[in-house]
């Protein structure tokens, strides 16, 4: 172990993690049920936008203190985890396949991502991923099993979500309507604030130096390279983090050997999320890093099945990427 320079912070995983009462249950399914049937019940149109924003002030009041808690200082892992959410699988049709897939007709899973989405910030999406969905669907796709992206079902790499953007997404939602057939897929996460102290402190300079670049996931269906950026902004012993294992490449051998020290550094912190129907997780996509274990599809329509959803937090600093001011960032 290299050496630690300031004050180790306590290990407090796990801090934002709640489950929902029955009656907090029930009282979300009412609500969700009420957005997935309000006009014009099509996702990403800015009426049910705005009425999913609406409609999350009256979500359970420990739902909201949780999420506004979590989101003014998101924890040493910088992950939430809300659980026993009204998703019935029961009633669920089969598992999309498709790629790109995401979700267009309001549905009562499609809703409760949406409230939570909507307490947390501003509910997002990008025009070149995925075509621009507030909702989408991460689900195992036939002949994609290999690619590093979401449609894949092999190890997917540590990522700060669309880093090289210059509006990434502050948060990054996932809501589980179906875990895989045996459960082996999983959510690993890492937080810069329990790596850093892993770092020596040279391996620290370097990456915050601008000595790194970054290109678009495959999702993405435009873009290249951007200017060199450093991995680690702000402050000195609590950084942010913009950094995707598979696509950000180091410019120099030096730069190289503090990035592979980083990703090292990053695993051994990791924890793995295992969501079950029911549970979402969000990363906060400024301190924290996400990728997914290997699993096995079936493309039996009971494959593993999520929706995932981005949030911003300031919508005027985001403004000039938001054509007509709308949700979605070019
Ligand atoms: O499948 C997962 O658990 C996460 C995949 C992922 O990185 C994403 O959808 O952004
Ligand atoms: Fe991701």
């Amino acid at each position: 172990m290299e050496s630690v320079s300031e004050t180790p912070r306590p290990e407090t995983r796990g801090e934002f993690d709640l489950t929902l009462s029955d009656r907090e249950h029930h009282e979300f399914r009412l609500l969700a049920e009420e957005l997935a049937a309000s006009a014009p019940t099509v996702i990403d149109d800015p009426k049910w936008v705005a009425t999913a924003r609406e409609l999350s002030a009256g979500l359970p009041l420990r739902i909201r203190q949780t999420v506004h808690a979590y989101r003014h200082d998101p924890g040493e892992s910088g992950t939430l985890v809300l659980r026993n959410l009204p998703v019935d699988e029961s009633t669920l049709p089969p598992t999309p396949t498709v790629p790109e897939s995401v979700e267009r007709e309001a549905t009562v899973p499609a809703a409760i991502a949406a409230l939570i989405t909507s307490q947390i910030g501003e509910m997002a999406a990008y025009r070149d991923e995925k075509s621009g969905a507030l909702v989408q669907n991460v689900v195992p796709v036939p002949g994609r099993e290999g690619s590093q992206s979401n449609a894949g079902s092999t190890p997917l790499e540590l990522h700060v979500e669309n880093a090289f953007h210059p509006h990434r997404p502050d948060f990054v939602g996932l809501l589980c309507l179906r875990s895989d057939h045996t459960n082996a897929a999983g959510t690993p996460v890492s937080s810069i604030r329990h790596t850093l102290r892993r770092l020596a402190p040279g391996v620290r300079d370097v990456l915050f130096q601008e000595r790194f670049t970054t290109t678009p996931p495959p999702s993405f269906h435009a873009g290249d390279a951007a200017a060199a950026h450093a991995v680690l902004t702000g402050d000195a012993d609590d950084p942010n983090v913009k950094v995707d294992f598979h696509a950000t490449t180091a410019v120099d051998p030096e730069a190289a050997r503090a990035l592979d020290r980083l990703r090292e550094a990053f695993i051994e912190a990791a924890t793995t999320l295992v969501l079950r129907s029911g549970e979402m997780a969000f990363v906060d996509n400024r301190i924290a890093i996400h990728g997914r274990t290997a699993f096995t599809p079936r493309y039996d329509g009971r494959d593993r099945w999520l929706h995932r959803t981005f949030a911003l937090l300031d919508n005027r600093r985001t403004r000039g990427s938001r054509p007509g001011n709308g949700s979605v960032l070019a």
